[in-house]
C-alpha cells in the first residue's frame, strides 16, 4: 500500500515539479517544497557548467583564429617589407649604374648574378634583367597607328622561330582601337564573341604577355616558343605611346636576324658573343660587327633601321624569390629609369614575368 501510495504521489506531483522549475517566478521559488528546490539547484548548476564549457570552447577557438589571423598578417607585412627592400635595392643599383656609365650591357653591376642573401628566418634571391633585348609587342601599334616596319620585324622573328608569320594580324587587331578586322587572318570582337566563354578584343596596348593567350592562334605551344623573344612594355606615363628601342647588347639571336630582310640569313653568333662578353658602346660599333661577321654580304648593316636600336635600356624587371619559414615569396617588379636617372616602380606582381 505504501509503495503504491508513493508512486501515486510522484505521478500526482510531477507536473507541479515542472511548474516549479519553469514557471515559478523567483519570489515564488521559496514556496516550492524544499526537496524540489535541491533538484532545481542541481539542474541550474549543470546548466551553468554546460554554458561555461561552451563559452570556454568558443573563446579558445576564437583566440586560435585570432592568433592565426594576426600571424598571417605579420607574415604578410614581413613579406611586403621584403618586397619594398628589394625594390629599394633595385632602385639604388640602377641609379648608381646610370652615374657609372651611359650604356647597358651584361658588364653592368645590376646584371651580375648575386649569391643568395640571408635574411631573418631564411634566404632571398635577387636578380635584375633589362627588357629591351626582346621584341615589344606594343610597338606594332603606336599612338593608334599600325607600324609597318615593326610588322615586318615581328614576321621575320616568327619565321625565324618557324612560326606562322600571319600570327601578326590577329595581334594587330587585338591592339588597334577599332573593331574592323585587318584582313582574312585578323580577329576582332566578332571572332571572340563566338567562343565559349565569349570575350572582346582588348583594342588597346597589352599590359602583360599573358594576354597573348587570349589572341587567336596563340596556342600554349606557340607561346612557349615565342615568350623568350617578346616583351610587353607599358605606354609612357605622359599618355603618349612611343615605340621602345631594341638594346643590341641584350637582343636574342632570333631578334637580330629579324632586323631586316638581309639579316634573315646573316651570321649573328660573333655579335651576340661580343655583346655577352664586352658589350657594344655604340650602334655604329654594333653595325660594324654585323658586317665583320658577314664579310660576303654587301650592304648588310645599311639594311638595318638603326633608329630602332640602342645600347641603353629604360625598363628593367626585378625578380625576388624568398623563403622564410613559413612564408615563400616569388614576385617581380617592373622598374623604369628615365634619362635623368630617376627610377620609378611601374608595377609589381606575384609569380614570374
Ligand atoms: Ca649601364
Ligand atoms: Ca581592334
Amino acid at each position: 500500500m505504501t509503495n503504491t501510495h508513493q508512486k501515486m504521489v510522484t505521478k500526482k506531483h510531477s507536473p507541479r515539479l515542472f511548474q516549479c522549475l519553469f514557471q515559478c517566478r523567483p519570489q515564488r521559488l521559496s514556496q516550492c517544497p524544499p526537496r524540489r528546490q535541491g533538484g532545481v539547484a542541481l539542474i541550474t548548476v549543470l546548466l551553468i557548467v554546460a554554458i561555461c564549457s561552451l563559452l570556454a570552447t568558443q573563446l579558445i577557438s576564437e583566440q586560435q583564429i585570432q592568433f592565426r589571423r594576426t600571424l598571417n598578417q605579420l607574415q604578410g607585412d614581413r613579406a611586403f617589407h621584403y618586397v619594398l627592400s628589394a625594390e629599394e635595392w633595385g632602385r639604388e643599383i640602377l641609379i648608381r649604374d646610370a652615374q657609372k656609365n651611359s650604356t647597358d650591357s651584361y658588364d653592368d653591376d645590376w646584371a651580375a648574378l648575386l649569391p643568395p642573401m640571408p635574411v631573418d628566418g631564411g634566404v632571398m634571391l635577387l636578380s635584375a634583367e633589362e627588357m629591351h633585348g626582346r621584341f615589344n609587342i606594343n610597338n606594332l601599334v603606336v599612338n593608334g597607328v599600325v607600324v609597318s616596319h615593326q610588322i615586318e620585324i615581328f614576321q621575320w622573328l616568327l619565321q625565324d622561330l618557324q612560326l606562322n608569320p600571319d600570327l601578326v594580324w590577329p595581334l594587330i587587331d587585338w591592339l588597334d582601337s577599332n573593331n574592323e578586322q585587318i584582313g582574312p587572318f585578323g580577329a576582332e570582337t566578332d571572332t571572340y564573341s563566338e567562343l565559349t566563354p565569349p570575350y572582346r578584343a582588348a583594342n588597346q596596348p597589352m599590359t602583360n604577355p599573358d594576354e597573348l593567350a587570349a589572341v587567336k592562334g596563340f596556342t600554349p605551344e606557340i607561346l612557349a616558343e615565342l615568350i623568350e623573344h617578346i616583351v610587353v612594355l607599358p605606354a609612357a606615363t605622359d599618355g603618349s605611346h612611343t615605340a621602345t628601342l631594341i638594346n643590341v647588347n641584350f637582343a636574342t639571336a632570333a631578334l637580330l636576324r629579324a632586323l631586316s630582310v638581309k639579316m634573315v640569313s646573316a651570321t649573328v653568333d660573333p655579335v651576340t658573343d661580343y655583346a655577352l662578353s664586352d658589350g657594344f658602346d655604340s650602334i655604329s660599333e654594333f653595325l660594324t660587327a654585323i658586317d665583320d661577321a658577314n664579310p660576303g654580304v654587301t650592304g648588310l648593316s645599311s639594311s638595318i633601321d638603326s633608329t630602332l636600336l640602342s645600347v641603353q635600356s629604360e625598363y628593367f624587371i626585378l625578380n625576388y624569390t624568398g623563403s622564410f619559414d613559413p612564408v615563400s615569396l616569388k614576385n617581380y617588379s617592373i622598374m623604369h629609369r628615365d634619362s635623368a636617372a630617376e627610377v620609378r616602380i611601374v608595377s609589381r606582381a606575384q609569380g614570374e614575368y
